[in-house]
């Protein structure tokens, strides 16, 4: 008999990444949409990527049988059920409206949708939740700008702006304007910053967007004067270990650089990304560092502590789960 997993917090989660393959078959016939893939294992089979943009490719065609607020609602429901069995007691969610509206489904239907999974889940399964919207940086400034304004309505349902998508040569603060706006109205910001893209984007994101957690972030550690800045400000990262190794950010998992975060006073957490595509979610990013850096039962507590001190809690709520 194993043990229950350990209580924790998910906050690097994107609910589009957990579209599992029968899922996506399920709402492709329901919707009448074709799927370049004659089986689920023939579209599995399509799950090894070279780098982030492969995977993008991959996770946006998928995308295409998402069309309903019922869809939407089905993918949150599912996500939150695997959740619950991973002991993830709370989960902060990203969603790519821009993804979703280019192919003419409205912002209205998806945050609707989302919502409808998410206020069922605390009695449903004992999970508080928050939505996070991304802003895609491959597009533009000005799309990240439309995209909020289009928001606005809905920002009741929001708690933080994020920034995703294709790293490299899309930096931070292409996206001043728009984290602006958002701080105004009262959002909280995060960023994937240090991913596949350099240490100045890391201080970008804190610089110049302000933002209160960097999605990511193992590319810090290559910049001493970084590390000392995020260890000084106990800047939440949110590092997702199997994506890492899926998407070639390190070679292998006992490469990754989580331990010797740690050792650097670093407030790190342990994340799942887009688990659909990965090969894991929350527990199983806790058992796959646990194995391959042989952390120890304290370590994983910390772990798992990091997960509630760094989520966008309460102060009162916050102490339930410390
Ligand atoms: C993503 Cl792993 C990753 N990185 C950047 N953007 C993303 N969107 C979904 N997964
Ligand atoms: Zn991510």
């Amino acid at each position: 008999m194993s043990l229950p997993p350990i209580p924790k917090a998910e906050l690097h989660l994107h609910i589009e990444g957990t579209l599992e393959p029968e899922l996506a078959f399920a709402l492709a016939a329901r919707n009448g949409v074709e799927l370049p893939y004659a089986s689920q294992d023939e579209l599995r089979a399509a799950y090894s990527f070279a780098d982030l943009q492969s995977f993008l490719d991959l996770y946006y065609a998928l995308m295409a049988v998402l069309r309903t607020e019922d869809d939407f609602a089905d993918l949150a429901d599912a996500y939150l059920a695997r959740a619950q069995a991973q002991g993830v007691r709370h989960a902060e969610i990203f969603f790519d409206s821009q993804a979703h509206t280019a192919r003419g489904v409205e912002i209205g239907t998806v945050i609707e949708g989302l919502t409808r999974a998410l206020d069922a889940a605390p009695s449903k399964y004992g999970i508080s939740t928050r939505l996070i919207m991304c802003f895609l940086r491959d597009e533009s400034a000005e799309s990240a700008l439309a995209t909020f304004e289009a928001a606005r309505p809905h920002l009741h349902r929001i708690a933080a702006v994020g920034l995703d998508s294709a790293e490299v040569g899309n930096p931070p603060s292409k996206f001043r304007e728009v984290y602006a706006l958002a701080r105004e109205a009262g959002l909280k910001c995060v960023a994937h910053a240090g991913e596949e893209g350099p240490p100045a984007y890391v201080w970008e994101a804190l610089d110049v967007l302000g933002v209160d957690r960097i999605d990511h972030g193992v590319r810090a550690m290559e910049d001493d004067a970084l590390v000392a800045r995020l260890a000084v400000d106990q800047v939440p990262l949110t590092l997702c270990p199997l994506s890492n190794v899926r998407l070639r950010v390190i070679d292998r998992l006992a490469d990754h650089p989580l331990r010797s975060m740690l050792d650097a006073g670093l407030l790190v957490t342990v994340n799942s990304d887009d688990p659909a595509y990965f090969g894991g979610y929350a527990d199983d990013n806790f058992a796959a560092v646990r194995d391959a850096l042989g952390l120890d039962a304290e370590t994983l507590r910390i772990l798992a502590r990091n997960s509630f001190r760094a989520a966008f809690l309460d102060d009162e709520t916050r102490e339930l789960y410390l």
